[in-house]
C-alpha cells in the first residue's frame, strides 16, 4: 500500500492516478476539512480530468483520512512555501510530513518526497531527520513535472525522475510509478534529481525572459515580435516561447532564485532573467500609460484587466503577473483604481473585482489581456469597439501589444 501524504494540487492527481492503476491508496492530509470534502465525494480543485480520475479512484478503493499509515511506501506531496525576501525554500512542511511518517513507518520502509526543493535539501534538512533514529528508512526524491491545466494527461505521459541512494530501492519506486506513467522513467541518485528539477524549469524562465526582452526590442525598432518569432521558430534548431506580461505560478517564477541564491556570481544568466520576467509587470503598467496618452483615455478606472490567474484555464493566483502588476499600479497611475475580471475566480482577492463579463466589459473603455482564458477567446465581437491592449497574443481584432 502507498500512503500518499499532502492532497493538494500534486498529492491528490497523483494519489488518484496510481489507485485508478490498481495501486492500494490510502490519501493522508491533515487538513480535516480537506479530508471530509474528499469523503463527501468532492474534488478540492479544478483541473480537465480530473473529477473522472476521482470518480475512477474511488471505485477503485482510494481511502481519505488525516491518519498516517504504517506501511512500506510513503509518498510526500506538502507545500513547499517560498520566502520571496530571503528567496529560500521553507522545508518545514516536508521535514514535518516526513517525522510524521517516521513515528509509524516499518523498518525498511521508503519515503518519497515529491515536493519541489532546492538542490541539496534532502541532504540538510531530512537526511539528518532519518539518520536520527533507529530504524532503517530509504529516501528518494520523485519530483513531479506535470502542468497545471494538463495535469492528467501529463501525469500518463510525462518521462519521469526518481533520485535514490540505493538503485535498487530506485526501481522498486520506478515499479510504482510505472503502473500508470507511460513515459520514460530515469533513475539517478538524489542531488541530481533535485537539481535537474530546478534547471528545466530554469530553462524555461530563461526561454521565456529572452522572448520578453525581445518583446521590448522590437517595440523600441519598430518590430513584430511575434512575426519574428514565429519565423525564426521554423528554424529546425531554435524554439522561442512567447512574451507576456510576467511569469508567476509556483514553480517557474520560484525555482530559479534557489540557483541565485546558493550560487551567487555563478548564476548570471538565471539572475538576469528572472529580473526581466519580474520587470513585466511594470513594462505592462507602462505601456497602459502609453496608450491611455495615445487614445486620449483619461480615466482609468475605465481600464479594465481581463484575468488574475497566473495562466490561462486555470484557477491558481500564486504568483500572478496581474495580481503583481496590481501592486504596483496604485502610485504608477496616479491613485485610481482599474476594473478586474477573471471568469475562475470565484473569490474577491482585489478592488473593483467584477464576477461577470459583460458587467465588466460596460464599465470599461480600454481592456488589457492579462490571461488567455479560452472564455474571452469565444466571444471576441465583445471587445470591438474597446481599446485593447493583448499582451498574450490571442486576439484576433485590432488592438496594441507589448
Ligand atoms: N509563460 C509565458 N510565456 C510562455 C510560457 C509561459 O509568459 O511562452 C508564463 C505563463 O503565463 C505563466 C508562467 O510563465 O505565468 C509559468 O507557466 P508555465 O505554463 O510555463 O508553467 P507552470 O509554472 O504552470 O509549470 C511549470 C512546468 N515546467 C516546465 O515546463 C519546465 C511544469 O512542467 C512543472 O511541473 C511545474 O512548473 C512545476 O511544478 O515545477
Amino acid at each position: 500500500m502507498v500512503n500518499i501524504i499532502g492532497l493538494g494540487y500534486i498529492g491528490l492527481p497523483t494519489a488518484l492516478m496510481l489507485a485508478s492503476h490498481g495501486v492500494e491508496v490510502v490519501g493522508t492530509d491533515y487538513n480535516k476539512e480537506l479530508v471530509a470534502t474528499l469523503n463527501a465525494g468532492y474534488t478540492t480543485f479544478k483541473e480537465d480530468g480530473l473529477d473522472e480520475l476521482f470518480h475512477d479512484a474511488i471505485k477503485a478503493g482510494i481511502k481519505f483520512t488525516t491518519e498516517y499509515q504504517v506501511t512500506d511506501t510513503y509518498i510526500i506531496s506538502v507545500p513547499t512555501p517560498y520566502d520571496k525576501k530571503f528567496k529560500t525554500v521553507d522545508a518545514s512542511y516536508v521535514v514535518a510530513g516526513v517525522k510524521a511518517a517516521l513515528e509509524v513507518a516499518p523498518e525498511n520502509a521508503t519515503i518519497v518526497i515529491e515536493s519541489t526543493i532546492s538542490p541539496g535539501t534532502i541532504d540538510k534538512y531530512v537526511r539528518p531527520v532519518v539518520d536520527g533514529q533507529e530504524k532503517h528508512v530509504s529516501l528518494v526524491h520523485a519530483p513531479e513535472r506535470i502542468i497545471p491545466g494538463n495535469m492528467v494527461y501529463e501525469l500518463l505521459h510525462n518521462n519521469r525522475t526518481i533520485g535514490a541512494d540505493d538503485p535498487v530501492i530506485g526501481e522498486k519506486i520506478k515499479g510504482i510509478y510505472s503502473s500508470f506513467c507511460q513515459g520514460e522513467i530515469t533513475v539517478t541518485d538524489i542531488r541530481t534529481a533535485e537539481m535537474t528539477k530546478v534547471v528545466e524549469n530554469t530553462f524555461r524562465d530563461i526561454n521565456i525572459a529572452f522572448a520578453n526582452e525581445l518583446a521590448k526590442i522590437c517595440r523600441e525598432g519598430g518590430m513584430d515580435v511575434y512575426e519574428i518569432i514565429r519565423i525564426a521558430n521554423q528554424h529546425p534548431r531554435v524554439n522561442i516561447l512567447s512574451p507576456g506580461p510576467g511569469v508567476g505560478g509556483h514553480c517557474i517564477s520560484v525555482d530559479p532564485w534557489f540557483l541565485v541564491g546558493d550560487y551567487p556570481g555563478l548564476a548570471n544568466i538565471i539572475l538576469q532573467a528572472r529580473k526581466i520576467n519580474d520587470g513585466m509587470p511594470r513594462y505592462v503598467i507602462h505601456r497602459i500609460s502609453q496608450i491611455m496618452r495615445e487614445e486620449d483615455l483619461k480615466d482609468v478606472r475605465r481600464v479594465g484587466v481581463y484575468g488574475l490567474t497566473y495562466k490561462e484555464n486555470v484557477d491558481d493566483i500564486r504568483e500572478s503577473p496581474t495580481l503583481q502588476m496590481l501592486e504596483r499600479m496604485n502610485d504608477a497611475l496616479s491613485g485610481g483604481m482599474v476594473q478586474v475580471y477573471d471568469p475562475f475566480v470565484e473569490k474577491d482577492v482585489v478592488p473593483n473585482q467584477w464576477h461577470e463579463l459583460n458587467g465588466f466589459l460596460n464599465s470599461v473603455d480600454m481592456v488589457v489581456i492579462m490571461v488567455g482564458h479560452d472564455e474571452i477567446k469565444g466571444q471576441f465581437e465583445k471587445l470591438k469597439d474597446k481599446t485593447v491592449l493583448d499582451t498574450r497574443h490571442i486576439y484576433t481584432g485590432k488592438c496594441y501589444h507589448l
